[in-house]
């Protein structure tokens, strides 16, 4: 059997991730940009792989002439295996792109996940349910497990009703089924030679890899487990989301000059003693293999400081990134510098072109920080509109709201009278120092050191309009304290906004974790000292968490 796989390549988002595991799996890829490369009439294994917007990716198969070539592939029987908009493209069309018609081997459209109940985008690791075409006990997509988690991430899904399910199944298909929180839909088909999943494989940590390992190795028959892991003790959730653990880790240059991993208590970084030296707490890459290995569900980057002094393609974290990209199979967020800069030579790239950079590095969502806040003003300035300049709005448009996150710093202002502030307050129940009951959170931007009028809520409420797609909700107060998470400020902000929101700042021991998600509706919890000093390991926390009776991913594969 060829070793080499051919991947669809039209340039949509992160295909470095897709190659990064196919590469780790022993094979080797090569590309496919154009649907008249002879390589299409004759290779043995084919990849459609697409994130962001279903039109775009449908149009770009369309200018770049795939559409017939894919169609006589299929017909060829050669195996094919779509992933994300790459299942989406073999449906018929989509809510999302009026018009634009898919490739109609599967009935019916995409539809967007309702609102009502739910974070949308769905971004998280959520379990399947197989449907099987007949009462055979021969699962035939490629190992996917109802014991399992898979990544999801996206605001469009092909969901379907019982009846609809039922018909797929009379006409052949398998299916791998899944529920976010109310709406049931297809997490991945298979039927003959053509496979896809709605999930990313390649950001599904072992589980994931997994999947592509038998598709690239032709498995694609398992025998359904009977029994089903006892999950009595467990909670179910709302959403069938397994609760999202983060690790984050702020890095800089020190005085030394060498990329670390750091962190700060509220923000400041640098040691009490040991002549104020910049805290290092270890290499970047090492530490994210480490987290993932012991079961991270992300990882994030933050470059807390602008090291630059050189040509923004040779920024040292576009290669942490791509080293990390090749051994953490599972999502990578960047922060820190997204935003329009000049090179030392005076050339210009816009936030657009850097974020481009990192996602072709490796990462699958980049953070933004200062210029969130910045676009936030404008927005407000400007009637509450967008000019539709700003990077959340350039990024989230070529790549999907769920590729954008805005970063918020905020801080604690206590007030004693709500009128007194044009911003949303709370009564809160830790009084401030003048006895003060009412509070609201202050934004502030560049690290905390420049503050700014506007509210957390108010920043969060406008970068979703703008287009962001998650909330990496920071606080300075609480951050490095190891004094728990806060509450008040997560509820605030999850209460204003639709998209996800990961709670950060506080986290000092694993009953943290544990609070933060009993006490709030947080997404996602971060943590990052704790882990960082070796007093716990990710999967402290999600064994702890797992014994109070709360639904975890752990990659045991
Ligand atoms: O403004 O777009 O260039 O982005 C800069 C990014 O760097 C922002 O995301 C901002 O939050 C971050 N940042 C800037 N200065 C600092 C600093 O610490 N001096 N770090 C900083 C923010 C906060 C969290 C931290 C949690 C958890 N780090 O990410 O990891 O508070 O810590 P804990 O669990 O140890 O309490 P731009």
């Amino acid at each position: 059997m060829s070793s080499v796989v051919h991947v669809i390549d039209v340039n949509s988002g992160n295909l470095q991730s897709l190659s990064n595991a196919i590469a780790f799996l022993g094979f080797q890829v090569r590309f496919i940009t154009n649907g008249n490369d002879p390589a299409l009439q004759t290779c043995e294994k084919l990849i459609l792989p697409g994130v962001g917007n279903f039109g775009h990716f449908v149009k770009e198969l369309h200018a770049r002439e795939f559409i017939e070539p894919l169609r006589k592939y299929i017909n060829s029987g050669r195996p094919i295996m779509g992933i994300c908009v790459g299942l989406q493209a073999l449906f018929e069309g989509s809510e999302e792109s009026q018009g634009i018609r898919g490739l109609s081997i599967l009935p019916g459209d995409l539809k967007k996940f309702n609102t009502s109940k739910k974070s949308v985008p769905q971004i998280g690791w959520n379990s399947i349910s197989l449907r099987l075409p007949s009462s055979s006990d021969a699962n035939s997509l490629y190992g996917i497990s109802e014991d399992k988690f898979y990544y999801f991430v996206h605001s469009y899904a092909a969901i379907r009703t019982q009846e609809q399910i039922d018909s797929l199944a009379n006409e052949g298909w398998s299916l791998a089924l899944c529920t976010y929180f109310d709406e049931t839909f297809v997490a991945a088909v298979s039927k003959d030679n053509i496979f896809a999943t709605q999930f990313h494989p390649e950001k599904s940590g072992l589980a994931g890899l997994k999947v592509i390992q038998s598709f690239l190795n032709g498995n694609r028959y398992f025998t359904v487990k009977l029994e089903k892991p006892d999950l009595s003790k467990i909670e179910k959730t709302e959403t069938g989301l397994t609760r999202r653990i983060v690790a984050c880790l702020d890095v800089r240059t020190n005085d030394q000059g060498d990329l670390v991993v750091t962190k700060g208590d509220q923000y400041d970084v640098r040691e009490k003693s040991d002549a104020g030296n910049v805290r290092n707490l270890g290499k970047p890459v090492e530490m994210a293999e480490r987290y993932y290995s012991q079961g991270a569900d992300e990882v994030t980057f933050l470059n807390i400081t602008s090291f630059r002094n050189s040509p923004i393609k040779d920024l040292p974290m576009l290669e942490v990134l791509r080293l990390a990209a090749k051994t953490c199979f599972v999502p990578l967020t960047v922060g820190g510098g997204i935003r329009d800069v000049v090179d030392p030579d005076g050339t210009e790239h816009s936030a657009l072109e850097v974020a481009s950079m990192y996602f072709h590095a490796g990462a699958d969502k980049v953070s933004i920080g200062s210029d969130a806040v910045r676009a936030a003003e404008e927005y407000y300035a400007n009637n509450n509109q967008g000019l539709g300049t700003s990077p959340i709005e350039t990024i989230s448009e070529a790549y999907g709201a769920q590729a954008v996150v805005i970063s918020v710093d905020p801080k604690r202002k206590y007030i004693s009278d709500p009128k007194e502030c044009k911003y949303k307050t709370i009564k809160t129940s830790v009084p401030g120092p003048s006895g003060e009951q009412y509070c609201y959170y202050q934004v502030t931007s560049q690290g905390g050191r420049k503050v700014h009028e506007l509210g957390a809520v108010e920043l969060a409420f406008a970068c979703e309009k703008l287009g962001a797609g998650e909330v990496l909700l920071n606080c300075i107060d609480k951050d490095g304290s190891n004094s728990g998470y806060d509450f008040e400020l997560i509820n605030m902000v999850k209460n204003a906004v639709t998209i996800p929101v990961i709670a950060s700042s506080g986290a000092g021991n694993p009953q943290h974790f544990v609070d933060v998600f009993q006490n709030t509706k947080t997404d996602a919890a971060l943590g990052a000292g704790m882990f960082h000093r070796g007093e716990y390991k990710v999967s402290d926390v999600k064994d702890f968490m797992k014994k109070d009776g709360l639904l975890v991913r752990i990659d045991d594969t």
